[in-house]
């Protein structure tokens, strides 16, 4: 299919998805319990990459329905993916994500028109002026195919070097072209889509270093000479090797302050439980506190999914079961799951919830110590109680951390001072178990939380 037809067809769609973006908005008033609803209270996005491959799946497709906002293709709209030979322009696997977020009434993010990676083989070899011609045709034909549909595009990906120095990234643009590419590319971008924002996205640039100060200098540049350019993007790809700096929010405001939006455009943060959850907290806190942060993506739905894994770094597990850092996120931003409302019972599948485990923490011939650590689900909660039922022979001479109450050999214990629990977060209590000739283990019931 020619791309003129398909320009064509995709205006024709314009009506249906104004309709569908009404649907959704009267959805996210009665619904203000999930990332999306929650981020507009705020006046935010909340978006994920989104891979086209995955749609088919019901409980991704779901939890992208129910949850986000915004969409970033996370692959189909690159370089490969879409011109993978000169002139050649294939649009699927993007048109499809475009279209289901279309019909669910989600923004998207283009990504990304200009980068060293990922592009097809007869990119690197072209001279400089046909490679200058190739670059602005290839923006000309993304931005022309999705133009009036597309919220924000990355025009220019990961262009400057890691490391201390500063200085550009080696890449056939740079090599050829030298550092006027990205002011060609973005000023390309603004004649194609007017409408479009234009950002500048990178990584390790989340705090205060050589880098962004690089980056920095190149929008207060592009500012001071009237190069078009809307946004930055802050990848924010954070693991305990690149944890989240404690500039951040500084970081964010001063390129705001240059006049231009910031967006956290690629957010995952590797690890679990608590600890995660923290982090994820900071980084959503600190694009509230700064006025120009206009939303935040996600850098996939599922763990399992995730270009890193094994780091299980995203809000909802392989199973789609929202994590701790799940229901931090959406407290942070002021939603149902928040510190004021814990087990919220609009919220099905997201109330509060808890979890116990035992182990033996002391062991002698006539007696043992059992513990047992309650930690909180997706949500805060207020209180929780326990069961433990003991084997018939034993009987118990002491508990501390908690208050039990009897009824023959199960003891039910609710919490003495230790109710209120973060999501995600553990406490324990203990007690001391005459065996009087029995060394089984107790069994701990189902935990239940408010
Ligand atoms: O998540 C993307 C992964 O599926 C691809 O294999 C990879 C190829 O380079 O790109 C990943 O996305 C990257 C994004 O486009 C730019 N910033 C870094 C992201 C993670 O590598």
């Amino acid at each position: 299919m020619s791309m003129i037809v398909r320009r064509l067809s995709r205006a024709a769609t314009a009506g249906l998805v104004a309709a569908a973006a009404l649907t959704a908005a009267a959805h996210s008033a009665e619904a203000a319990d999930t990332l999306g609803s929650a981020a507009a209270g705020q006046g935010r996005y909340f978006g994920t990459a989104v891979a086209a491959s995955h749609l088919g799946e019901s409980d991704y497709a779901a939890t992208l329905d129910r949850e986000f906002s915004s969409v970033t293709p996370e692959n189909e709209m690159k370089w490969d993916a879409t011109e993978p030979s000169r002139g050649s322009f294939t649009f699927t696997s993007a048109d499809r994500i475009v279209d289901h977020a279309q019909s669910q009434g989600m923004d998207v993010r283009g990504h990304t028109l200009v980068w060293h990676s990922q592009l097809p083989s007869w990119v690197s070899p072209l001279g400089a002026q046909d490679l200058r011609t190739a670059m602005n045709a290839h923006i000309n034909g993304l931005m022309g195919h999705y133009k009036g549909e597309i919220h924000s595009w990355d025009v220019v990906n990961e262009a400057f070097q890691d490391g201390g120095s500063g200085a550009r990234r080696s890449s056939p643009f740079q090599d050829k072209l030298g550092d006027g590419f990205i002011e060609e590319a973005f000023r390309t971008a603004r004649a194609a889509d007017p409408a479009a924002k234009l950002c500048y996205n990178d990584y390790n640039t989340d705090g205060v270093n050589a880098k962004s100060n690089a980056v920095y200098d190149m929008v207060k540049d592009f500012k001071s000479r009237g190069v078009p350019i809307d946004c930055v993007g802050f990848q924010s790809h954070f693991n305990s090797n690149s944890p989240v700096p404690s500039d951040y929010r500084h970081n964010l405001q001063r390129f705001a302050d240059l006049g231009v939006d910031v967006q956290i455009t690629e957010l995952d943060i590797e690890g679990s439980g608590s600890a995660q959850a923290a982090d994820y907290t900071k980084v959503v806190e600190a694009c509230l506190a700064v006025s120009r942060c206009t939303g935040m993506t996600v850098w996939g739905v599922t763990d399992k999914y995730s270009w890193r894994s094994g780091g299980t770094p995203l809000l909802f597990d392989g199973d789609y079961n929202e994590k701790p850092a799940y229901g931090a996120v959406l407290s942070a931003l002021g939603g149902s799951g928040g510190p004021g409302d814990p087990g919220d019972p609009g919220d099905p599948g997201d109330g509060a919830s808890c979890t116990a485990t035992y182990t033996r923490t002391a062991d002698w011939s006539s007696g043992y110590n059992g513990q047992v650590t309650i930690t909180a689900g997706a949500e805060p909660i207020s209180s929780w109680t326990a069961t433990v039922t003991l084997p018939a022979q034993q009987s118990v001479s002491s508990l501390w951390n908690g208050t039990p109450t009897w009824s023959g050999n199960v003891m039910t214990v609710r919490p003495s001072w230790n109710g209120p629990l973060a999501a995600g977060a553990s406490t324990s209590f203990g007690f001391t178990a005459a065996k009087n000739g029995s060394d089984a283990a107790p069994t701990v019931g189902t935990c239940t939380a408010s």
